[in-house]
């Protein structure tokens, strides 16, 4: 079963909250929106957010909190060292996560780089299913390669998989013959493989895969960004879960595995914060020894103590049926609305975001003119909202031959923060992209202006082709 339907007995269905505070956000009108794309290089990143009208940069780090997790923000332990804060936060990740020790990092990349540190030596190759920017550039940063690892599907905007996250174990067994298992320190793997287009991995996957780990001694590092997704599309799609509780669902998922990352900030809807994890004793040893040289002491890393408090307790929400379902309800209700106009999108639709095929939708453009790129700045100068390239610009360039990445998939991500906007919010974005598709032809392609050396999605700037 690949689509979700949420209403269940033909009955309509609502977000499982109220709104308590709201933000206001205006409209800009098109003079201003072309002033403020020219000014910020067509880079959706370098926009100013008061210059957006609905802004679906990121799920990252812009969910609203809850009541409860404010309450706990008041609760915040701010002492340097042993803060019942951390207690509380490495309580809940053995619990609901499973792994036994952690330390805390300002946010994901953060996690990355003790891991990478500890993990990967000069002349290593690591194993992924599908890149993540940060996540490979810490691996080659420390000496290490990144090979990719993920089924073909996942390539393929329109294959209907329903574990597009899914390793392929053949891809696997190739690189030991080929490099060895000595040189593979670990296997990367994203649950809701963000670049894919939030595509979840299987059980029966991870299962395979911490078999074959084991036969050749090789530790599984969990990217636990977006588990509560990845359980959910488990409990819809494979068979024997459809009456687990997501909570169990995430729990086996990270049990399989021997070290997590997170970036606390999308999953655990806090705004700031993530972590290391791991059930090693000897790791998390090595991890304290770094975490105070990059983060903060092993007890705070790079968080306050009310931060720590307000994830311990995003971490418990994440995982309830209803907050996770109305969360990827929203996404599948904005997906729907543009496949009934024949936008082209990545199917099947993942969990945390749309993305719109920038070739498909803007087949005119070569992939050096930057298709996604472009794609987001119109989208942008149509209606003020802000989307962010998934495509050749953030693949980055081979570390070896410094030609560009061109990987298959040339995407803009329509990313919905969790709790933040509304359904009526989902049909003016529909209604933009759609008003977008029709006119696609007289999207022009982009260059670089600027182009940084590391990261360059973030800061580059460029300029349209005449
Ligand atoms: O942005 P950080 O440093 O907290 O986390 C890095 C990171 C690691 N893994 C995955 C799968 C991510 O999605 C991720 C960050 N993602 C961002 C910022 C995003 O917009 O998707």
């Amino acid at each position: 079963m690949i689509t979700i339907t949420f209403r269940k007995d033909n009955k309509s269905w609502a977000e499982p909250y109220k709104i308590k505070v709201v933000e206001p956000i205006k409209m800009t009108s098109r003079p201003e929106r072309e002033a403020a794309i020219a000014e910020a290089g067509y880079n959706t990143f370098l926009l100013r957010s008061a210059d957006v009208y609905i802004d679906l940069l990121t799920d990252s780090g812009t969910s609203a909190m809850s009541d409860n997790q404010w309450a706990g923000m008041m609760l915040g332990d701010e002492a340097y060292a042993g803060s019942r804060n951390f207690y509380n936060l490495r309580d809940a990740v053995e619990q609901y996560y499973s792994y036994r020790y952690m330390v805390p990092t300002h946010q994901g990349r953060g996690a990355e780089h003790i891991l990478s540190r500890i993990l990967v030596k000069p002349g290593d190759f690591v194993p992924g299913n599908m890149y993540f920017t940060t996540t490979r550039l810490h691996q080659e940063l420390a000496g290490g390669t990144f090979v990719d690892v993920i089924v073909d599907e996942a390539h393929d905007p329109d294959a209907l998989h329903p574990f597009k996250g899914d390793v392929d174990l053949d891809k696997l067994e190739t690189l030991v013959q080929k490099v060895g298992a000595k040189r593979i320190p670990y296997v990367c793997i994203a649950t809701c493989v963000n670049m894919a287009g939030g595509q979840p991995i299987s059980m029966g996957n991870l299962k395979a895969l911490r078999q074959w780990c084991d036969k050749h001694g090789i530790l599984i590092v969990h990217d636990m960004t977006r588990v509560a997704e990845n359980a959910f599309f488990i409990k819809e799609r494979e068979p024997g879960y459809q009456d687990r509780s997501i909570a169990s669902i995430v729990h086996e998922l990270c049990a399989l595995t021997d070290l997590a990352t997170m970036s606390a900030k999308k999953d655990a809807m806090v705004n700031i914060g993530g972590f290391l994890a791991m059930n090693d004793p000897k790791l998390y040893e090595k991890a304290c020894e770094l975490v105070v040289v990059y983060e903060g002491l092993h007890t705070y890393g790079g968080m306050a103590g009310r931060d720590m408090e307000a994830l311990a307790r995003g971490i418990v929400e994440s995982i309830e049926y209803e907050h996770i379902r109305a969360r990827i309800g929203q996404v599948h209700y904005l997906a729907q609305k543009l496949m009934e106009a024949e936008v082209p999108i990545v199917k099947p639709v993942g969990g945390h975001a749309v993305f719109l095929d920038a070739k498909r939708l803007l087949s005119h453009l070569p992939q050096e003119q930057f298709p996604a790129q472009a794609l987001a700045a119109a989208l942008y100068l149509e209606s003020g909202v802000r989307s962010m390239e998934r495509g050749i610009v953030s693949a980055g360039r081979d570390k070896e031959t410094g030609k560009h990445h061109a990987p298959k998939l040339e995407l803009v991500r329509l990313t919905i923060p969790r709790r933040v906007y509304t359904q009526a919010h989902m049909d003016v974005t529909a209604e933009a992209v759609i008003a977008v598709h029709q006119q696609a032809r007289k999207v022009k392609g982009l260059r670089f202006t600027y182009e940084p050396e590391m990261l360059r999605f973030f800061q580059a700037r460029f300029e349209p082709v005449a």
